[in-house]
């Protein structure tokens, strides 16, 4: 008997195979093909499809309604590749340290890639059954320099993208494209533009950056779109690592199908959405989403407790020679630090959200960080931190300048940044640093080589040179920065981990 026979012949998930696949795994609870689509959403990651998609299933699931997805990835064309055989269908892995759960989402009825045909994205969200166009493309999706929020008019796809209006390739173009011909034509409906990237007033932000590019082409344009088009403010919270060919593997186990489009994620979940809608939306509030009037106090405690103590953990850890979130957590020694950070440095900085009791929200955080099954890669966090450190960290320690207070650990947190984008970790080994500005901090790093050792305070003055990253304000700060070289200092002679050990005692 050949290998090929003796093996088990495992069956793909798809809308044909869906009956047999759901008897491990809940299915979705509505005709797939009864609902039409609602909503355009660009950049269809894995977290995407473990928050709002998983939201919009469990609405159409309960109500009805013609909510279904069309996802739209920007440039590559993996998540259509695995999407397409399995008409859309996934399976979201909700893992904690004892269970998984499996579920099936269907609200993704396709996937299109813009690259490959951008007209067919522009007319998907001029269809009058478009109704919300929400994103999710990470933090350098929206071409924009973070230290100021104003858009960056040299960026090569803005460029492009004013060149060729009609075949865009930036989020920013499509949307001012999309709006323009509703505007020109009078096609209805408004949509609703939604942002769910991890940016200070996402929203109000986007606003501001649609704005300012469709103004570069017509100002009235511009004008009409304030006016009319609304762009909420949403927080949105779920820790999703990227997808291993082991979790597809342990999928494939123990439910008995193969899903290439599967996604793992944690059981907390939670989206917080300003209520300004123009033309309807899902019922989401039913299903454990906070629908509010000012969703500012909540992104700003997410932002600075979440995402600051999760680069700190990524870039510090890292450095430490941990590769995963757990992993770093254990260490009693990053718990204290972290646990102080949260709770001396930038719970200060935060007003209290309703209902959100910081200091426990701290705690909670820790908790899940702390998720073993999750294999939360410390470099999935790293990356693109130019674009994140900004509305992590910058915000919390500008505000503690002003005000007298210390900022000890969020310069420790900064210091180990600067280390890790210079490229080579504690044992000398290169580090593959993602980030648009990596050649730039990489040759800051090599500039401030002097007789061969790192003189600090040449790298830091080189680093706070990169306005896209760091206001005038900061950059000037003396001592700011003498406390940033101390910290420098400390790690690179005795390493991060000596580094914590040391403040530790030292307090
Ligand atoms: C993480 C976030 O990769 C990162 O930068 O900090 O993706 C984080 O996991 C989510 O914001 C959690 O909601």
């Amino acid at each position: 008997m050949s290998l090929q026979k003796s093996l088990p012949r495992y069956r793909r998930l798809s809308a044909a195979t869906l009956g047999d696949c759901g008897a491990r795994a809940a299915v979705p609870g509505y005709s797939r093909d009864e609902a039409g689509a609602g909503i355009v959403h660009l950049g269809l990651g894995a977290f995407h499809r473990a928050h709002q998609a998983v939201y919009t299933d469990s609405a159409m699931a309960e109500f009805g309604g013609d909510w279904k997805i069309l996802g739209v990835s920007l440039r590559n064309p993996s998540v259509r590749d695995r999407l397409k055989p399995q008409n859309g269908l996934y399976t979201l892995a909700e893992m904690n340290d004892r269970v998984t759960n499996y579920r099936i989402i269907g609200s993704i009825e396709r996937v299109l890639v813009a690259r490959e045909d951008p007209r067919a994205v522009v007319d998907a969200m001029c269809a009058g059954s478009c109704r919300i166009v929400s994103l999710t493309t990470t933090e350098k999706g929206y071409c924009h320099d973070p230290a100021t929020g104003r858009l960056n008019a040299e960026h090569a796809g803005i460029r492009h993208d004013r060149q060729r209006p009609s075949h865009p390739v930036t989020a920013l173009g499509f949307i001012t494209e999309s709006l323009a011909i509703r505007r020109e034509k009078g096609l209805l409906p408004v949509p609703t533009i939604l942002c769910c990237d991890n940016l200070p007033s996402n929203g109000d932000t986007l606003r501001g950056l649609v704005a300012e590019f469709a103004a570069l082409r017509d100002p009235e344009l511009a004008a009409w779109i304030v006016a009319k088009v609304p762009f909420p403010n949403s927080m949105v919270d779920r820790i999703v690592p990227a997808t291993q060919p082991e979790d597809i593997e342990r999928l494939r186990e123990v439910c008995g199908y193969v899903d290439e489009g599967a996604v793992k994620t944690e059981s907390f979940s939670q989206w917080v959405i300003e209520d300004r809608f123009a033309s309807g939306r899902p019922p989401w509030e039913a299903f454990g989403v906070d629908m509010v009037e000012d969703v500012a106090p909540f992104e700003l405690a997410k932002l600075r407790l979440l995402n600051g103590a999760h680069s700190a953990i990524a870039y510090l850890g890292y450095l430490a020679g941990y590769r995963y979130v757990h992993e770093v957590i254990a260490d009693a020694v990053f718990r204290g630090y972290l646990r102080e950070l949260m709770r001396e440095e930038i719970i200060p900085t935060l007003a209290e959200p309703q209902g959100l009791e910081l200091a426990v929200y701290a705690d909670e955080l820790l908790k899940r960080f702390a998720n073993r099954a999750l294999r939360h890669k410390v470099q999935q966090i790293a990356m693109d931190g130019s674009q994140k450190i900004p509305q992590r960290w910058l915000a919390t320690i500008r505000e503690r300048l002003r005000s007298g207070d210390g900022i000890d650990g969020l310069a420790l947190a900064l210091a180990g940044w600067i280390r890790y984008v210079v490229g080579y970790d504690e044992t000398g080994a290169a580090i593959d640093v993602q980030d648009p500005l990596a050649d730039a901090c990489k040759q800051i790093g090599q500039a401030s080589i002097r007789n061969g050792v790192l003189d600090t305070q040449r790298l830091i003055d080189g680093i706070f040179g990169l306005d896209a990253i760091f206001a005038p304000d900061l950059a000037r700060h003396t001592s700011l920065k003498s406390t940033l070289g101390h910290w420098l200092g400390l790690m690179l002679a005795k390493g991060v981990s000596s580094t914590l050990k040391l403040r530790r005692s030292g307090r």
